[in-house]
């Protein structure tokens, strides 16, 4: 049984002050044999984060590393670094990262490296662009990318990734897939890592669907067999909507 998982990815939002408001504004977390949550913030979060979520269930990421422990990368952190102060989860590979910052398959692959070796959980982002969709490209990238950041991942850390399916035309952009679409693309992840490690470790994976879930439609996709959950963008931003984003996963 694979407990459900809900992220949110703040993105580059929020003060330092307006994140802590955030975390005082919770209600009661659902326990974590319930429901397993997590905010990814900006690294100057991080800190005031970790130390107001230390006694709720509740997880914190990060939304990058880099894969050295340190040297000569102005404006870079590491998963070293990240590891050190006590974060829990790092996003790897989101499509805006792919997009505007020269993310590659293999960054993803040597970050998801770095991540785990630090003890902490990659969430790895994954998700087909509206061309590869239409020219019925989407399983075949979706792989790619796939067996790529898995790749030299040994087989007992491999069931701790969780992956992220973020198809990227929905993004922001309030065209959500369908739940039966967004499970079928979950199950082909599912499957491709079956390929890889066998049928334990794809059963322990935990996949989440990206792109524009809100309260309204998380019931939705958690219904689905191979959805363990979400990564939330905008809807994480206001306590109330990441609450009822939590209730919507039990
Ligand atoms: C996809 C998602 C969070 P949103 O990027 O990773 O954002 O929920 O705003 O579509």
């Amino acid at each position: 049984m694979r407990t459900p998982f809900i992220a949110g990815n703040w993105k580059m939002n929020k003060t330092i002050s307006e994140g802590e408001q955030f975390i005082d504004s919770l209600g009661d977390l659902p326990a974590e044999d319930e429901v397993e949550s997590a905010i990814c913030a900006p690294f100057i979060h991080l800190p005031s984060l970790l130390e107001k979520a230390q006694h709720l269930n509740l997880g914190i990421g990060a939304e990058n590393a880099h894969y050295e422990d340190s040297g000569a990368f102005t404006g870079e952190v590491s998963a070293a670094m990240l590891g050190d102060l006590g974060v829990d989860y790092v996003i790897i590979g989101h499509s805006e990262r792919r997009e505007h910052f020269n993310e590659t398959d293999g960054t993803v692959n040597k970050k998801t490296h770095a991540v785990l070796d630090k003890n902490m959980i990659p969430i790895v982002c994954v998700g087909e662009s509206d061309a590869e969709r239409e020219a019925g490209d989407h399983a075949s990238v979706v792989e790619s990318q796939i067996e790529k950041a898995f790749d030299g991942i040994p087989a007992e850390s491999a069931g701790k990734v969780v992956v992220a399916y973020e198809p990227i035309w929905a993004i922001g952009t309030g065209k959500s897939a369908t739940s039966e679409d967004a499970n079928e693309m979950c199950g082909v992840i599912r499957k491709k890592v079956a390929s890889l490690y066998g049928n334990e470790t794809a059963a322990a994976v935990r996949i989440q669907y990206g792109g524009s879930v809100k309260p309204a439609n998380i019931g939705e996709y958690m219904g689905q067999e191979h959805i363990d959950g979400a990564l939330v963008g905008g809807a994480s931003l206001e306590p109330e909507d990441f609450m009822a984003l939590l209730e919507g996963a039990k």
